[in-house]
């Protein structure tokens, strides 16, 4: 058969028109392909959810190609190790820790990711979030990533899911935007403002990682950096037991609400 360039083009274009249309509406919306939200998507679609990923770069893994100052090793601690284990990465012990190679672990974590039955979608903004009755989270406003890079005026689109996930890690970019837009009690009802995190102190910002990672407004939720950006809790530096062990308690909390929500 010849090669035919608009075959090329169709495939392309009908192939992601169909996965597209058919997330409209899902349960789980993950934001930033990190190592916290790559592992909630994961535990997520395990449960049987819904779960699409959106990555505002051209390339999953955040944080996690660069291991540490750019030496490409990813540590984890006792923890932490069965979640890369699972993922099949090659995690070896060290001075009582875990260590395995950052190209591995992105990898080897998107790839399961995947074939657990998330969809991840790069070049992707979030750039605000859908709001309803009760002023719950509902969904996600997205764009080309370019566009917004490019600075062009050009309106987003939009889509429900029953769970919006913060993991943009640093950037903590959805907490924000809702901070911003929706201020009021509503917005981290313990603190009732995203503090921002402090300086690093490894030990305490691992410990509260996990106990961050929580509903701050109805429909959304933190894991990753954005949860200790959320409370004010320390950065940790190159480790990365708590971002996995994060992510997975964001997919058990989310798969929590989308069974509630579907009950009522
Ligand atoms: C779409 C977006 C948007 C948006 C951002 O930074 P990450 O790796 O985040 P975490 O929390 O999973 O992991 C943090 C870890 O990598 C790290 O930085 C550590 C451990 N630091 C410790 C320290 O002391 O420095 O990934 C977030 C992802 C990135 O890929 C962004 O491009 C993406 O989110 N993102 N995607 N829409 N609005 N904002």
């Amino acid at each position: 058969m010849p090669l035919s360039e608009i075959d090329i083009t169709r495939g392309i274009i009908e192939d992601f028109t169909e996965e597209f249309t058919g997330s409209l509406q899902m349960d789980v919306a993950v934001i930033g392909g990190g190592p916290s939200g790559i592992t909630c998507a994961y535990y997520a679609a395990r449960k049987g959810l819904k779960v699409v990923v959106f990555e505002k770069k051209l390339h999953v893994g955040g944080g996690m190609w660069g291991g540490g100052m750019l030496f490409p090793r990813i540590m984890v601690q006792e923890e932490a190790v069965d979640i890369p284990r699972e993922y099949g990465v090659n995690m070896r012990p060290r001075g009582g820790y875990y260590i395995g190679s950052s190209v591995e672990f992105v990898a080897k974590s998107v790839a399961s990711a995947v074939d657990a039955g998330s969809r991840i979608w790069i070049g992707m903004t979030v750039e605000d979030v859908v709001i309803r009755e009760e002023d719950r989270v509902a969904g996600v406003v997205i764009n080309w990533g370019a566009v917004e890079a490019a600075g062009l005026h050009v309106d987003p689109l939009a889509l429900e899911a029953k769970v919006v996930i913060d993991a943009t890690g640093h950037e903590t970019s959805i907490a924000r935007t809702l901070q911003r837009k929706q201020p009021g009690p509503q917005i981290n009802t313990e603190t009732g403002e995203v503090i921002g995190e402090k300086s690093m102190w490894a030990e305490m910002g691992e410990r509260e990682i996990v106990e961050n990672t929580k509903e701050i407004h109805k429909g959304l939720l933190v894991c990753g950096m954005a949860a200790n950006a959320v409370y004010g809790s320390p950065r940790m530096g190159a480790i990365f037991g708590g971002m996995l062990l994060s992510g997975r308690k964001a997919a058990e909390l989310a798969a929590g609400i989308v069974k509630e929500s579907q009950g009522n």
